[in-house]
């Protein structure tokens, strides 16, 4: 049964954004440009009939917009993440008692263990989880028996290259699955149909799949029309501003 959201978090990027953490070498965002490509994403999951939540902005850290990480929201339980770069690692205050309002069931990582949510795909129950240079194999292991009590599985993907999993991979539904980079030939993918992305449009491996409708970094014209000739309607988003801090449209959201 394919899923449907109900209920995004986003958290406003806050001025201090341009000390985020970054490797991409694409130069420092424009704040102001950065707000107006978040109220259009908040835009955009509000026309596919979800309620959004706004969380303010949080001065202390440069990359807090980029809330995906720091929650995994499934159907069964909140799981509160213990992400794996220090300088975010206070990000996590607070989100209890937000997340408190939607689920009975709050479940944390702890450390040794890291993890951070961008490294998380769920496909239906099960749920794919990259052993980034941010997610080690402790944060994995609690993770997986978390999921396990509430009948959900899980499986460590390997990776090499890629800051997190989902910057190389998203899951559109119905088996269809977007692939870029070392994830092309990892055998754990083969039963997906992948939508392979070219190398030079790898940025939109990250897209995003909302009720039916996939949302797709705007300029990246070759993916886009992968996606259409899926079936999928498509919205592009602008993320130029999020990409200069290697955040994409995943990042941006958690969605349940
Ligand atoms: C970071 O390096 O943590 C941020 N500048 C970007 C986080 C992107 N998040 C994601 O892919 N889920």
């Amino acid at each position: 049964m394919t899923r449907q959201f109900k209920n995004a978090i986003v958290k406003r990027p806050s001025p201090e954004m341009v000390d985020g953490i970054t490797k991409a070498s694409l130069g420092k965002p424009d704040y102001q440009n950065a707000l107006t490509q978040h109220d259009l994403y908040i835009q955009a999951l509000e026309s596919c009939g979800l309620k959004v939540r706004v969380l303010e902005a949080d001065n202390r850290f440069p990359d807090s917009t980029f809330i995906e990480d720091i929650s995994v929201c499934t159907p069964h339980c909140a799981i509160i993440t213990n992400p794996g770069a220090p300088a975010r690692n206070g990000e996590i205050k607070g989100m209890k008692d937000v997340l408190k309002e939607y689920y009975k069931n709050i479940e944390e990582i702890k450390a040794p263990g890291t993890l951070d949510g961008g490294d998380v795909m769920m496909v239906g129950d099960h749920y794919y989880i990259g052993l980034s240079d941010r997610t080690n194999n402790e944060g994995v292991d609690q993770f997986i028996n978390i999921l396990e009590k509430y009948n959900m599985t899980g499986s460590k993907v390997k990776m090499k290259n890629m800051l997190h999993l989902k910057t190389g991979l998203s899951y559109l539904e119905n088996n269809n699955l977007l692939i870029a980079g070392e994830f092309k030939k990892y055998p754990e993918f083969e039963k997906f149909n992948r939508i392979e992305i070219d190398h030079k449009e790898a940025y939109s491996a990250n897209s995003l799949w909302i009720n039916g409708t996939v949302f797709v970094p705007k300029g990246y014209p070759g993916t886009k029309k992968k996606i259409e000739a899926l079936g999928y309607k498509v919205i592009e988003v602008d993320t130029s501003e999020f990409r200069k801090l290697d955040g994409g449209l995943s990042c941006l959201s958690l969605r349940f």
